[in-house]
């Protein structure tokens, strides 16, 4: 019998290629340039499987032509990037990779967290830039972290993850925002208590942290006045999606004082980062690093083979989304 015949659309860690290259017809982006959406949707036409990632577009318009494609394997646990109706109404199941990159994820946030707070990102650039006068007692003064309020707004595994190391790490009060109601005992084992509302999130926490999906349910979910409604000289933290953040709003807010910083590892058009943010000193921005770990990279890549060959075994995938 012949092998189904997938496509990779950007250079997976090579472990994972390997194993893919011998169980599929494997056809991968040795230049891992990335795709545009004609060629997905050519692609989607001549393979068993497309294998996605957060740097590719897959809205409506690429599943209108002939689609031979009978599953998408992301790579990555949110798939904001994927219209997923459009997907199954053309009859393609799409799997994602929860659970590997939480840990990864949590420790990204907390980095932000932490260079934000005490200047990390100021200190270095300003190391390297041979501009440091020696220590005094008025240099770089930052907040201190230990014992604060942080605010998680969305208390799934990777909240929930981040909600420990801030409690159990740094002694910090956790409240949190989840649309559904968190039992109290499963909270307090992260360290954590759910309020009703996000404002009565934003009211209380020196650092508010985003882990809730992208996607039209959230877009905008912190905006102007939202901003406006956090404390002032808080810290707002985002290692979920760009779109979360109207991030012409939080450059306002940065740039007004209305809040006193922000750690980003995502925004609204990457790889864009507009220059209004980038010019500011109380912004700490990493390029989309939450699970760059080799650990993490490699176990996301296995867990779409997983999911694949479930699928084309005709079980079900481990991580079907749709
Ligand atoms: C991934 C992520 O690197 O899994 C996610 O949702 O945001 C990242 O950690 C990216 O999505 C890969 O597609």
């Amino acid at each position: 019998m012949s092998r189904p015949k997938i496509l990779l659309t950007r250079r997976w860690p090579s472990a994972v290629e390997a194993v893919l290259a011998e169980r599929f017809e494997a056809t991968f982006n040795t230049d891992d340039l990335p795709m545009l959406p004609d060629a997905i949707a050519e692609a989607l036409g001549t393979h068993d499987a497309v294998l996605p990632t957060v740097s590719d577009k897959l809205p409506a318009s690429v599943f209108e032509g002939d689609i031979r494609a009978k599953v998408l394997g992301n790579f990555g646990v949110g798939y904001n990037h994927i219209d997923i109706a459009a997907a199954k109404a053309k009859g393609i199941a799409v799997t994602n990779t929860p659970g590997v990159l939480t840990d990864c994820t949590a420790d990204i946030a907390m980095l932000l967290l932490l260079s934000v707070a005490r200047r990390g990102g100021e200190g270095e650039r300003q190391v390297r830039a041979g501009e440091w006068k020696g220590w005094c007692p008025t240099h770089m003064i930052g907040t201190k972290v230990t014992g604060k309020t942080v605010g998680i707004i969305g208390f799934g595994r990777i909240g929930k993850a981040f909600a420990q190391r801030c409690h159990f790490g740094f002694g910090m009060d956790v409240v949190f925002f989840n649309r559904s109601t968190v039992d109290p005992a499963e909270a307090a084992r992260y360290g954590a208590r759910q309020l009703a509302t996000v404002e009565e999130v934003l009211a209380v926490a020196d650092f508010v942290s985003l882990h809730c999906p992208g996607g039209a349910e959230n877009r905008h979910l912190m905006n102007a006045s939202r901003f406006a409604a956090m404390k002032p000289g808080a810290y707002l933290i985002n290692t979920a999606r760009g779109d979360v953040v109207d991030e012409a709003a939080l450059i306002s807010a940065l740039a007004d004082g209305v809040i006193r910083g922000a750690g980003l590892d995502v925004y609204e058009a990457e790889p864009q980062v507009p220059e209004a943010l980038s010019g500011l000193e109380n912004v700490v921005l990493l390029p989309h690093l939450g699970s760059a770990t080799e650990e993490t990279r490699n176990a996301m890549g296995m867990k779409v083979v997983d999911n694949i060959t479930a699928f084309f075994e005709g079980r079900e995938p481990p991580d079907r989304v749709a």
